[in-house]
């Protein structure tokens, strides 16, 4: 009887041992290979549907506006990352957990793979553009993790395979000598079944994200795709714009580096072949166009400055492009809106809205439906192939990327996706300064230094920005020439700074004659205020 049972076993500490790392490991393996065939399947028949990107999705919905504010201020534009990694590290753990449960109290184990596999399965199928075929990752995940779950276990489970905790060929409790040599055999065996699966599971993870970077039909479009030119440009940005200041933000803000804010954990993939906007609600004439017939429209050029708010004093959710586009308040004149319609609610193809009121896109300035970022079409993740851009809106109520429905309705009746979760249903962009020479960090010396920066107050205008050194006197900045009321003014200011720690503060004034106010607001629910202060140390 070389695989007698030892009875009674000795008890195993709950989380040390073989009896504990050999089915968690198989918990792990099983989860693995859920997740790789599920990524695989979402790249080939449903690529918006992957469990991870639809878990992270649910959560970016459901999340308190502190959560995101925090994740925002922790992890900055890698807060997607962050989240993704959080997903990675709670399915770990809940895979250790199967693992081990399956082995000491079958079937829990494979419940809590369906009931992981559940939650994947509700998530996807509640994203705004789902299908039926979004249902098919998850039940690929959950079928697959319960498969090899079950297998791996029935590897585990040959007798002295685990027991206790004595090495293979010690005396065992009831004086046998233990099987050890078939049992390094079986865990041999069973670790090779697990390598393989996991191996597979890894394979398919990868096989999946490789397969979904190449075939998309966006990428492929956008990178075919050359912009019409304008039939109205901007003037070219004036020398007088920009200080040829090291480390001072770019009076246009290349794309690249353009902050990127939405809760889109996938990008949104949109052939633009395919694209249609409809004008509805309360509307006389429902108005409907497709990519090309935008395209066929003179198109605009205009200069502005998008900003979040969620920017805190001195954060850097700023930027500022020039934008390709038509008017909105072409459309909407021909779409004929009732008087009694005071919102544009904006919906895009992943079902984020923004509330703009009526005024911001019918009157002088330049609210458009953007389909050029900085002479390129669109990057992707700025919305890609059209987006609107509205100046002196923060964009959470007006910048609605991969835009597809504007409908005309009120603000009694709707509301924006941020609106009930704690943001402010209006968002003009509130009156700011912020510091970006010299860095806390510049190495500095007594003398002469160079203080600039940037100042917005749009739609209004910055008329004057003022430093103040420690307790003194607020003394005028000079400014940079504004390219118009709508975007960022840069600044500068020379400071004869003696050694020793200081203060700088900075603080706009609009062309109202409004100063910025030092009283310090938090990002929400309307976007913060304060004046930007930097502690340097002089030597
Ligand atoms: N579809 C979609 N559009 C969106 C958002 C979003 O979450 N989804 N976020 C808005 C917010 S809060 C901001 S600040 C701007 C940011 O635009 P950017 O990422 O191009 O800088 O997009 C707006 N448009
Ligand atoms: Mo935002």
């Amino acid at each position: 009887m070389p695989h007698a049972d030892v009875s009674p076993a000795p008890r195993a500490p709950l989380f040390r041992g073989p009896r504990f790392w050999f089915p968690a490991l198989a918990g792990v393996t099983a989860a693995l290979a859920g997740v790789g065939a599920a990524e695989l399947t979402a790249a080939l028949f449903a690529p918006t549907a992957g469990p991870i990107v639809a878990i992270g999705a649910l959560l970016i919905d459901l999340a308190p506006a502190g959560v995101k504010d925090f994740m925002i201020a922790v992890f900055g534009t890698a807060d997607k990352i962050a989240l993704i990694v959080l997903i990675g590290l709670v399915l770990f753990v809940l895979a250790l957990l199967a693992g081990v449960l399956e082995y000491r109290r079958p079937p829990f184990g494979r419940v809590l793979v369906v009931v992981a596999g559940a939650i994947a399965l509700f998530a996807a199928l509640s994203r705004a553009s789902a299908s039926s075929f979004d249902a098919l990752p998850s039940v690929v995940a959950m079928a697959v993790a319960a498969i090899v779950l079950t297998v791996l276990m029935t590897k585990l489970r040959v007798p002295g395979l685990l027991e206790g905790e004595r090495p293979p060929g010690r005396l065992t409790l009831t004086g046998e000598r233990a099987p050890d040599r078939e049992a390094g055999l079986d865990r041999r065996r069973f670790l090779t079944w697990t390598g393989v699966s996991a191996g597979i599971g890894f394979l398919a993870l990868v096989g999946g994200q490789v397969k979904l970077a190449g075939t998309r039909a966006a990428d492929a479009a956008r990178a075919l795709f050359t912009l019409p030119t304008a039939s109205v440009t901007a003037a070219p940005i004036a020398a007088g714009a920009s200080f040829d200041i090291d480390g001072l933000a770019p009076i246009i803000t290349p794309n690249a580096d353009f902050y990127r804010i939405d809760t889109a954990l996938q990008v949104p993939r949109i052939d633009p072949t395919q694209w249609r906007l409809k004008i509805t609600g309360m509307v006389e004439n429902e108005v409907e166009l497709g990519f090309a017939d935008l395209l066929a429209l003179p198109l605009e050029e205009s200069v502005t400055t998008l900003a979040c708010v969620s920017n805190y004093v001195g954060g850097d959710l700023i930027g500022n492009a020039k934008w390709l586009g038509y008017p909105i308040r072409e459309l909407l004149a021909r779409a004929k809106p009732t008087a009694d319609a005071d919102m544009v609610l904006s919906t895009s193809q992943d079902g984020f809205t923004a509330g703009t009121p009526i005024e911001a896109l019918t009157d002088e300035r330049n609210a458009i439906l953007a389909v050029g970022m900085n002479d390129e079409p669109l990057p992707l993740e700025h919305g890609y192939p059209v987006r609107m851009v509205v100046p002196g809106l923060y964009g959470y109520v007006s910048a609605t990327k991969w835009v597809v429905e504007l409908k005309l309705t009120r603000f009694d009746q709707e509301k924006g996706y941020w609106t009930p979760r704690g943001w402010s249903a209006l968002g003009p962009v509130k009156l700011q300064s912020r510091i970006d020479v010299p860095r806390a960090t510049a190495p500095l010396t007594a003398g002469p230094i160079t203080v600039a920066g940037v100042a917005w107050s749009q739609h209004v205008g910055v008329s004057g920005v003022e430093v103040q050194i420690d307790d003194g006197d607020w003394a005028s900045a000079t400014l940079a020439d504004a390219i118009s009321i709508d975007t960022w003014r840069q600044w500068m200011f020379t400071w004869n700074a003696t050694s020793g720690g200081h203060t700088v503060r900075v603080r706009a004034t609009d062309a109202e004659g409004l100063v910025q106010t030092a009283a310090t607001a938090d990002v929400a629910p309307d976007g913060a205020t304060g004046h930007h202060a930097i502690s340097v140390n002089v030597s």
